[in-house]
């Protein structure tokens, strides 16, 4: 059956696409839309046109599968030209998603509509990527320049509400009526003297015409964000060429940079990570069939920083969480803390007081560990040493009823060593939350050794409901994403040891495209995780910051000297503790370029990862991409770690580790799997 039908209702044709699971815009579908529109311009008795999707969403846009192969005709923006240009009105009805050449297509018609849960939006910023198919220059032209700029740059989507008022659809059609109302709508407007066409507007850019500093102001306000991404730029210039140049001199800039873009690298990275985040939640070895366990409420241990925040996930999505501490004052402390972090997304507008109200609703605290029974899935977030989470599991599993899920948040340690400990191994499972837990997107999902199918799909299910990119790891030090951290930290305080300074550390690591270094996130953590000044031997520059107060951020000095704004400044005090460290480890003291540090840094990361990967711990190198793009600030632009090897090639990296040999020490052993692909010419994804 073809993608696209029409089907005539009097004398509206309806043009109908269903092309699953997203109705993407593929060469098929572009041709069946050009046709319909052939079909109704050529045809009398016709006298307005409807474009509807079956399926669950409107056109989420092009098919990006296809970029990067040889183009197949008609194009996309031939396709909204032939819309726009229809001497009929056209009037797209729209559920589900609006995405990127959907809205495209949206923009070519002549009216919209929409129901409620309806969002629209363009976000091939995200993909490295500017809408190529007059998207920059039509939205500005039927929204406003200020609301198309926030879409555009920022690729988020607005609801209907929001698109209503500003202008992007003309009505808002109740949820279950859609198909009868855009007729009916096309019916009313079928007789009308003129219609909207969007590329002629120029009422709503005519106030930026006259204020060109709203271009200055917006790169002004989102320079941080924007640092290291070319899409963004070119997605303002195109905003901006929409107010200063007529459409057709618009459309061809437009055009030229989305060629420019498809064709580089960093949106090649962002395609690539676009599959690898879908690719990450399918589980090898595990069958379709495979039942998921129920759950409706789910028990965390530890009311801090980390089970508060965990809870909150859930909360957020509706579902019940008991929440046990040892003793009232920390359990008071736990739930204060989530309060207050509700009422702060309220007070910013992202939640309403009723909606704060429903959360904490939903949480029952409690000193009785026997309140966990009735728990379907309870996760511990104790202290992290094996003797204390043994005991927990222990206990655990004597409480909670059969069959429910008993999870770790370890960071570190072995989920199986946990397991032995209960009489349901298979039920045993890593759930590794990143702090700040209700924010971070990453979870680590550790795969035991005895952890059934089941389970696993059941968690990976349940991640998806709380919001979270999900990804399997097996049992080893660290899991994925602290196992790769690992040689980067000890690579940097060597680094030290060798005359490089932290700031020139952590600059090599922003320049790349990280949010932060090194140095600067340990200051941002605070320098005294685990240190005690009792009894300590200061044996590290790092224990000796500690003595001297520069615990980090939160005292106003760590390896940086901080300002009333928490602005870092290299610390003279920083300097000479380290010289100090230098001097005692006998090493040649020299001037390391930002290259030659990224080289030390970041090498031995690949090779961990290759290592992670030849022993079966990650599933696939775009999981690791993941992992290290969802926890740790790698930057996007850049596809991850794995993909990035890739792209510079594997080669470069082992000479480079090569190169390096003697400084990274005897204990360094380089990965057979990275030598092998480096060797044969080959690529990890
Ligand atoms: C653009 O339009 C540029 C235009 C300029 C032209 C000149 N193409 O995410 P899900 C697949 S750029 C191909 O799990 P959800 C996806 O891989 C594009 N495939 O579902 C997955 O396949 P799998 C701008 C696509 O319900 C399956 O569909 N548009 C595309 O959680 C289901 O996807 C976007 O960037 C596509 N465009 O979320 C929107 N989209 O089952 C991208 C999805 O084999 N899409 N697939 O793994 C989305 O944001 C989401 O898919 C969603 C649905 C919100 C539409």
């Amino acid at each position: 059956m073809s993608v696209i039908t029409t089907q005539r209702h009097g004398e509206v044709l309806v043009i109908i696409s269903d092309n699953p699971p997203v109705n993407a815009l593929g060469q098929a579908v572009r041709a069946g839309l050009a046709a319909g529109i052939a079909e109704a311009a050529g045809d009398d008795a016709i006298k307005a046109v409807v474009i509807r999707c079956e399926g669950r969403t409107f056109f989420a846009g092009a098919d990006i599968t296809e970029f990067g192969k040889p183009p197949v005709g008609p194009s996309l923006p031939e396709v909204v030209d032939a819309i726009e240009q229809c001497r009929k009105p056209v009037v797209a009805a729209i559920h589900g998603t609006a995405l990127g050449g959907g809205l495209e297509v949206a923009l070519g018609c002549h009216y919209r509509i929409a129901i409620p849960s309806a969002k629209l939006g363009l976000p091939e910023v995200k993909l490295g990527l500017l809408p190529g198919a007059g998207g920059t220059q039509r939205l500005p032209r039927v929204a406003g320049v200020a609301d198309a700029l926030t879409m555009i740059v920022s690729g988020n989507p607005v609801t209907a509400a929001r698109a209503l008022e500003i202008g992007l659809v003309d009505r808002v059609a109740d949820a279950g009526s859609l198909a009868d109302a855009a007729i009916a709508f096309a019916r009313e407007v079928a007789g009308a003297a003129g219609h909207p066409v969007s590329s002629l507007r120029t009422d709503r850019i005519a106030e930026a015409a006259n204020h060109p500093q709203v271009f200055d102001k917006f790169i002004a306000e989102n320079s941080r964000k924007l640092h290291g991404f070319d899409a963004p730029k070119a997605c303002i210039e195109a905003v901006r060429a929409a107010v200063e140049l007529p459409f057709e001199q618009g459309v061809k800039l437009e055009r030229d940079l989305f060629m420019k873009l498809v064709s580089g690298t960093q949106s090649r990275a962002m395609r690539h990570l676009f599959f690898a985040e879908r690719q990450a939640a399918k589980i090898d070895g595990i069958p379709a069939d495979t039942p998921v366990i129920d759950i409706a409420r789910v028990g965390i241990l530890g009311a801090g920083t980390m089970g508060g925040g965990i809870a909150m996930n859930f909360l957020s999505a509706g579902l019940p969480v008991t929440l046990v501490e040892r003793e009232q004052a920390a359990l008071d402390r736990g739930v204060a803390t989530i309060r207050k972090n509700y009422e702060r997304t309220a007070a910013r507008g992202r939640m309403t007081t009723e909606q704060v109200e429903q959360a904490m609703g939903l949480l029952t605290p409690t000193l009785d560990y026997g309140d966990l029974a009735d728990c379907d899935l309870v996760i511990e977030a104790v202290f992290e040493l094996m003797e204390i989470k043994k005991e927990v599991f222990r206990r655990l599993d004597g409480i909670v009823k059969p069959g429910a899920i008993l999870a770790s948040n370890t960071s570190y340690l072995n989920i199986d060593e946990m397991a032995a400990e209960t009489e349901r191994p298979e039920a045993v499972v890593g759930l590794h939350f990143f702090s700040p837990a209700n924010i971070m997107r990453l979870l680590e999902v550790v795969r035991g050794a005895s952890t059934s199918p089941s389970v696993l799909k059941t968690v990976m299910g349940l991640a998806k409901r709380i919001g979270k990119i999900a990804v399997v790891s097996g049992v080893c030090p660290g899991f994925i994403g602290n196992r790769m951290l690992s040689p980067r930290q000890t690579e940097a305080q060597k680094l030290l040891l060798e005359g490089a300074t932290p700031w020139e550390v952590d600059a090599a690591l922003t320049e790349f495209g990280f949010p932060m270094g090194p140095f600067q996130m340990a200051d941002l953590a605070g320098l005294d995780l685990g240190w005690t000044a009792e009894g300590s031997t200061s044996s590290t520059i790092r224990e000796v910051l500690c003595e001297r107060g520069r615990r980090g951020q939160k005292t106003s000095k760590g390896f940086y000297d901080y300002d009333e704004n928490r602005r870092g400044s290299p610390s003279p005090e920083t300097e000479t503790i380290i010289a100090d460290f230098a001097a005692k480890s006998g090493l040649p003291q020299r001037k390391f370029s930002g290259d030659e540090i990224r080289e030390r840094l970041l090498y031995p990361m690949i090779n961990e990862g290759a290592k992670i990967l030849e022993e079966g711990m990650a599933q696939r190198a775009s999981d690791i991409d993941i992992v290290w793009l969802n926890g740790y600030g790698w930057p996007a632009f850049t596809g991850g770690p794995m993909f990035w090897a890739d792209t510079i090639g594997l080669k470069v990296v082992l000479e480079g580790l090569a190169r390096h040999a003697r400084a990274l020490g005897p204990d360094f052993t380089v990965s057979s799997l990275l030598r092998s692909k480096a060797e044969a010419g080959e690529t990890f994804n």
